[in-house]
């Protein structure tokens, strides 16, 4: 018989404000997906993620502009687009650690730039088979530990990142799924579970789009 060529790895994403839980949550989905590995963005580890870290964690003056900062996370997904295509049609299944929804809502929440313009320089990349939002209020969110004093780890800005974000849900296309984050983790992992399931379904059964 002819070989088959394996089926395409799910993408999946795992999205929310700062300390929502994502980071534990991904790993956990990781452990229970064979053949699966976490992507998180930004990657700071590429020269155009070091120029990210640097804008995220000192003050440098002046700093890029809203702009400027606004394509480099963007081009960072760019620069590690290939590497994802190959892992996703050798069969392996790529979770987000973030992705182009917090690029939209933390640089519209900043207030000078316009929705459509902080989308557009994404469109054409993968469309995710899931996305998994985790909610939690911000003052809820200030009470876990890990609080890192980066540049939009203040209270007004999450604020306004959690207001865009119900825009981002309502605007842009795929699957998605919110789960209340102030749970348990046990309890988050099995909401997260229960959307990743569909997204795997999905995913073996339908080719991979792009972001239109
Ligand atoms: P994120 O990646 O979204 O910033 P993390 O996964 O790093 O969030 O979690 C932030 C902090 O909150 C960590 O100290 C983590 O152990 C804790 N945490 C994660 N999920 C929960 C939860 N469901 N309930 C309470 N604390 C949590
Ligand atoms: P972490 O704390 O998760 O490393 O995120 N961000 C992220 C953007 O403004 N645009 C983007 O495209 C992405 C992916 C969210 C670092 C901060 O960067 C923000 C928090
Ligand atoms: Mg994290």
């Amino acid at each position: 018989a002819t070989p088959q060529p394996p089926t395409r790895g799910a993408l999946i994403v795992i999205e929310g404000l700062d300390r929502a839980g994502k980071s534990t949550q991904c790993s956990r989905l990781q452990q229970r997906i064979p053949n699966s590995r976490i992507i998180k963005f930004p990657d700071r580890s590429t020269p155009i993620g070091q120029l990210i870290n640097n804008y995220l964690t000192s003050a440098s003056s002046p700093p890029l502009t809203d702009q400027a900062i606004h394509l480099l996370f963007s081009a960072n997904r760019w620069e590690l687009l290939p590497s994802l295509l190959a892992a996703l049609s050798a069969g392996e299944t790529l979770i987000l650690d973030r992705y182009i929804y917090s690029g939209i809502s933390f640089s519209v929440a900043k207030g000078a730039l316009s929705y459509e313009y902080c989308r557009s320089p994404d469109v054409g990349l993968p469309l995710p088979d899931g996305i998994i939002f985790l909610d939690l209020p911000p003052d809820v969110a200030a009470e876990r530990a890990g609080f890192g004093g980066e540049r939009y780890e203040k209270r007004e800005m999450q604020e306004k990142v959690r207001e865009v974000f119900k825009t981002v849900r309502e605007r842009e296309q795929g699957e998605w799924t919110v789960v209340d984050a102030s749970a348990s983790v046990e309890e988050v992992t099995e909401r997260v579970w229960a959307a990743t399931e569909k997204a795997l379904r999905w995913a073996r059964e339908n080719e991979l789009r792009e972001i239109e």
